[in-house]
């Protein structure tokens, strides 16, 4: 079985320091010289390339968040031209438009590179069979696994997601033995298994996880259930997408690909470095991007860091499992959601009021998805399927804003609770962290 050489998951913490120095350098005229967004905020610091010589100026550098994407919507912050970006994609942004980011050949290289290394930690290679049920398309899970796995030298099967009873059967014939899912996919995954009665059918060995929030329970659950190991990917597309972080068979942490990402823990509120061990939130700099490298990016996942060498022998940085976001983006089956795009998609619909409520849950390990939505009292004296219709209405246009379907509950108006003055928007049931 091919292992991905990982020397440089290994390297000591002098030399990994001084890649790290010479690619921040690099990182800064780049973005100095290519990107005017970068260029003037660096200007009104007064900080000149020549000014940044090691990794520890990088706290002299500013943050970029989310709303700087959107802002600079679509091409704004990119460092390369047109003609050297081979492919985009795209997540939700914190209202109407998306997020886009766009990789150059380099790019696509070094995503490969990192997601074949996880999927190495994982200890899967040449001759495994990888069946890739992340979404295919824009969200980055589907074509980052397929790549890495390939470019190991598994046996892909871009299966995509959904269409279970299919899943099953390419899992059986075709002898996957390893899935690439979101966590709470892989637990409707196994529920299917074992009302079908698969387990001794299949060869799954092991399962690599991520792209939402899940909790010790659950991949101990399924570990159990299935008896195969399961490995939690991290990642994000504005910084790349799957294969920035993953764990290694120690499951202490996950090892950030800190020659590629620089990580570093923030108080949310102050914006001040944390040591290690503290929890705060996780901000990365992309030290190797061209397409649109981002500086100080502010992730809003809640985590922990350490820089001690691990049990593996890998001496990366690692982080602790997530502890919750410190926005209000909600992850809906895998799909990223803020609050506001639901507003902003009800907004269009003249019979809906602003009064909404967003109820998520976890049942059988799947998460349910109703919006309650306060409309005109008369309407409810109308036919019956007006009301239907309408509710339809509603599902499709949140279906074309946000990509989910959820269940659509129509009420009448001063139903939905507005203690203290303030509407509670989001009742998020599930315990993922
Ligand atoms: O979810 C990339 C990805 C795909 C990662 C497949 C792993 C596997 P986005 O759609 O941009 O990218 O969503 C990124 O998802 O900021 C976290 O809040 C959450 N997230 C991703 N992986 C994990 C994980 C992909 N392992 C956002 N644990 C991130 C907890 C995760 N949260």
């Amino acid at each position: 079985m091919a292992i991905w050489n990982v020397s440089k998951e290994c390297m000591p913490a002098e030399d990994r320091r001084q890649l790290q120095d010479a690619r921040l350098r690099k990182l800064v005229s780049r973005l100095y010289h290519h990107v005017p967004f970068y260029r003037h905020q660096l200007q009104e610091l007064d900080i000149t390339p020549g000014d940044i010589t090691s990794i520890d100026d990088i706290s002299r550098l500013p943050f970029t968040v989310k709303d700087d994407l959107r802002d600079n919507y679509p091409y704004g912050l990119f460092a390369a031209p047109e003609s050297e970006i081979v492919r985009l994609h795209a997540s939700s942004g914190t209202t109407g438009k998306a997020t886009v980011v766009g990789y150059t050949r380099r790019d696509i290289e070094v995503w490969q590179e990192c997601v074949a290394r996880c999927l190495t930690m994982a200890g899967v290679g040449i001759g495994d069979k990888v069946q890739v049920a992340y979404g295919y398309g824009m969200f980055t899970g589907g074509l980052g696994l397929h790549y890495g796995a390939e470019n190991l030298g598994a046996n892909v099967i871009p299966i995509s997601a959904g269409n279970t009873r299919r899943q099953l059967d390419f899992m059986v014939d075709l002898g996957t033995t390893a899935i690439a899912c979101t966590p709470s996919y892989l637990a409707h995954v196994m529920e299917n298994i074992k009302e079908n009665q698969l387990e001794d059918l299949l060869k799954l060995r092991v399962a690599i996880c991520g792209g939402e929030p899940w909790t010790v329970e659950l991949r101990q659950k399924i570990e159990d259930g299935l008896g195969i190991e399961l490995f939690d990917i991290y990642g994000l597309s504005e910084i790349m997408g799957p294969g920035v972080a993953q764990d290694c068979n120690q499951h202490q942490g996950s090892h950030v690909m800190d020659d590629h990402f620089y990580a570093e823990i923030i108080d949310p509120d102050t914006l001040e470095v944390l040591p290690d061990g503290e929890v705060g939130e996780l901000v990365l700099t992309t030290l190797t991007k061209e397409g649109i490298p981002l500086l100080r990016y502010r992730t809003k996942d809640l985590t922990s860091i350490t820089h001690e060498a691990c049990a593996c022998g890998r001496t990366s940085a690692r982080i602790s499992r997530f502890k919750g976001r410190s926005d209000d983006m909600l992850i809906i089956r895998g799909v990223n959601v803020f609050p506001s795009q639901i507003e902003a998609a009800l907004l269009e619909i003249s019979e809906t009021s602003p009064h909404y409520q967003i109820l998520v849950d976890r049942v059988r390990d799947y998460d349910t998805f109703e919006i309650a939505v306060e409309i005109d009292a008369n309407l409810f004296s109308d036919e019956v399927s007006t009301l239907e219709k309408l509710s339809r209405r509603i599902s499709e246009t949140l279906q074309n804003a946000i990509g989910l379907h959820p269940a659509v509950r129509l009420v009448e108006p001063n139903t939905l609770d507005r203690s203290d003055g303030k509407a509670k928007r989001v009742i998020d049931k599930r315990r993922l962290f």
